[in-house]
């Protein structure tokens, strides 16, 4: 197909990547297990309520040595993925990449000069792989005005300033990801309730299409912008987390999945999905007309853990000798 999604539709199976301070964190802060069984790694600076500042310490644990972004875009067309979306900022407002709005992103932090939003780009361009990037739009830890749940980390928020957020940091950081890493294929957003139940204004999401739309024409936006799905501007629509399609839907949804219970590293996980489970996710997307975005979490010196790598080769072997490509 020509439409901006065709790709998409055919791509069917890409690769998450869950990476930021909290992989340096793996679950654990000062000895004490993440707060609340079941909970998810990358949530470790809400649940265990931790300050900003000593949060921004877990900059230390990256070990630049060894962090090498090509080495997931190989993984990742090994596992036979079409396509790879990097968590370019998660909800504890850290970006990933060198951002010129605020000093709290992970190079200022770590002192280093490396920018790993350019590395991954720069080897999806060499590797023939698209890139989407994460960017949580709704919560940020880190922003005194951004959305924070039950407003515990930092207090409550009004209308008003919530609008400053959203245009002085999320617009600005959203405009720098859209101009400096050349063609961006998805902008992933998460926020799961639809908009009139958040503090979100129709207006502010739509100044968000209207910049990816002007900048990045040919980008995909999910569902989970906050838009309703059968509006002009969701490009595709993102089911629920570890489900898969329960219908055949007609218009390009995928589900996004974790190999491991968590998103981010956690070094305590004790639950891995079987290559059983994963494939029965895949294909069972697939026959429904959905895709599969199948989640690694790095650690924080890079490498992937073993039981990802093993499940994911699993998978491409099988890909690789009776799939298409
Ligand atoms: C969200 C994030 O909070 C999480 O850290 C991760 O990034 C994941 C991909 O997205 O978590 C969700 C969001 C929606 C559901 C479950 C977890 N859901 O709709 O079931």
């Amino acid at each position: 197909t020509q439409s901006r999604t065709g790709w998409f539709e055919d791509a069917r199976f890409g690769m998450f990547i869950h990476w930021g301070l909290y992989s340096g964190a793996e679950g654990l802060w000062k000895g004490e297990k993440l707060r609340y069984l079941n909970n998810y790694a990358e949530w470790i600076r809400y649940r265990n309520r931790i300050s900003k500042e000593e949060y921004g310490t877990l900059a230390k644990r990256f070990d630049w040595e060894q962090i090498n972004p090509e080495e997931w875009v190989l993984l990742a067309k090994k596992s036979g993925m079409k396509y790879i979306i990097m968590t370019a900022k998660h909800h504890d407002g850290v970006a990933i990449w060198d951002t010129k709005i605020g000093d709290y992103s992970l190079p200022k932090l770590s002192g280093t000069k490396r920018d790993v939003i350019k590395e991954i780009a720069d080897a999806c361009r060499k590797h023939n792989m698209k890139l989407g990037f994460y960017y949580s739009h709704w919560i940020d830890w880190a922003h005194p005005y951004a959305w924070d749940h039950n407003q515990e980390l930092t207090g409550h928020v009004t209308d008003a300033q919530f609008n400053t957020y959203w245009q002085e940091k999320a617009l600005p950081q959203l405009q720098e990801l859209l101009t400096q890493y050349g063609d961006i294929a998805i902008m992933w957003f998460d926020m799961w309730i639809p908009y009139q139940q958040t503090i979100f204004k129709k207006e502010q999401l739509e100044q968000a299409v209207s910049l990816i739309r002007r900048l990045q024409p040919q980008c995909l936006i999910n569902s989970r912008l906050g838009l309703p799905t059968d509006a002009e501007y969701v490009d595709f629509e993102t089911l629920g987390d570890n489900q898969f399609g329960s219908n055949y839907v007609q218009h390009p949804w995928e589900t996004p999945g974790t190999i491991a219970h968590s998103w981010g590293y956690n070094g305590q996980e004790q639950e891995w999905k079987s290559t059983g489970q994963l494939f029965t996710s895949l294909v069972g997307n697939v026959a429904l007309n959905g895709g599969f975005t199948l989640n690694i979490g790095p650690r924080a010196n890079g490498k992937v853990p073993y039981e990802s790598i093993s499940r994911l080769n699993d998978l491409g072997t099988w890909l690789t000798k009776y799939g298409e490509s």
